[in-house]
């Protein structure tokens, strides 16, 4: 019987992805990336909802195509399919910790911290450059929504072990791949310092940077690309807009919602959506 083979769908621009490819990378398993944006045919192919990521697997008994979509669906199949090195918290080492609460972390994640983040501060920080607005200013117009991100940090450093190298421990867990991503997009932005001074994530980035599977997970990503605006100078609004039309993809729908809460909020619906 033919072993199993491998593809993900999704930029590597895609944080969800992103998290999707640390997890295959650090057990090492092989696989082939497929390097498109969300609601592109592919994707819509891929995904239901033409989201990122997705995971086609080719190769099984019957001689289907198996396709996995859903990032936590698929940190599931990969944990089945290599169990180690684990993405879990050692309950030896920690008995007094919920082991839950690595997924805790990767939901609030998804729930919350992706969208203060992404739709809160990288979004309109490349936008207002592409607009030609000053760098001084934009990181004046967006306090507010850094103390969001601070805030964010708060919740998950008061639900992780705090004196570890990792969120839960000396080896990284799932939750580490699901905030790795948004966090390595906020720190190639000058708002970084102000979001995690003074907490765990000043060291833990460190730490983080020294996983292979995220020096191999880097290529493609905001924090690569944003070092070509600063070096490249002339290409810098290309790039600008083109970095911009692949955040825009990768945040249609959660603007979307975030419009339609605040919209219900103004005419005092915001408790009954
Ligand atoms: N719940 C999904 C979320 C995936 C997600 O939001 N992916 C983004 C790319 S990072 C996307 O495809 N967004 C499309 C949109 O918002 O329309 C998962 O965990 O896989």
């Amino acid at each position: 019987m033919a072993s199993k083979t491998y593809k993900v769908i999704g930029t590597p621009f895609s944080t969800f992805t992103r998290t999707v490819t640390l997890g295959l990378h650090y057990k090492g398993v092989p696989f082939e990336q497929v390097a498109c944006l969300p609601h592109s045919d592919i994707a819509r192919h891929s995904h239901p909802y033409g989201y990122l990521p997705t995971l086609i697997i080719e190769g099984t008994a019957s001689g289907d195509e198996i396709k996995l979509c859903e990032s936590q669906t698929i940190a599931r199949y990969i944990d089945r399919i290599a169990q180690g090195p684990s993405l879990h918290l050692d309950v030896s080492a920690h008995p007094e910790v919920f082991s839950e609460r690595v997924w805790e972390i990767a939901s609030l994640v998804g729930s919350f911290g992706f969208h203060a983040i992404e739709v809160g501060v990288v979004k309109p920080y490349l936008k207002a450059l592409e607009e030609g607005v000053a760098e001084s200013d934009i990181i004046h117009n967006n306090t507010k929504e850094v103390e969001a991100i601070v805030e964010f940090l708060r919740i998950v450093e008061e639900r992780s072990i705090g004196t570890s190298k990792f969120l839960f421990g000396d080896h990284p867990t799932w939750a580490d791949f699901y905030l790795y991503p948004p966090l390595a997009d906020l720190q190639a932005l000058p708002f970084w310092e102000q979001a995690v001074s003074g907490s765990r994530f000043v060291t833990w980035m460190g730490e983080m940077g020294q996983l292979d599977a995220v020096k191999q997970t880097r290529s493609g990503t905001l924090a690569e690309q944003h070092g070509n605006i600063i070096v490249q100078g002339s290409t810098e609004r290309n790039l600008l807009t083109s970095l911009l039309a692949m955040v825009g993809c990768c945040l249609s729908v959660a603007e979307t919602l975030q419009g339609r809460c605040s919209q219900a909020a103004n005419i005092g619906l915001g408790d009954k959506i």
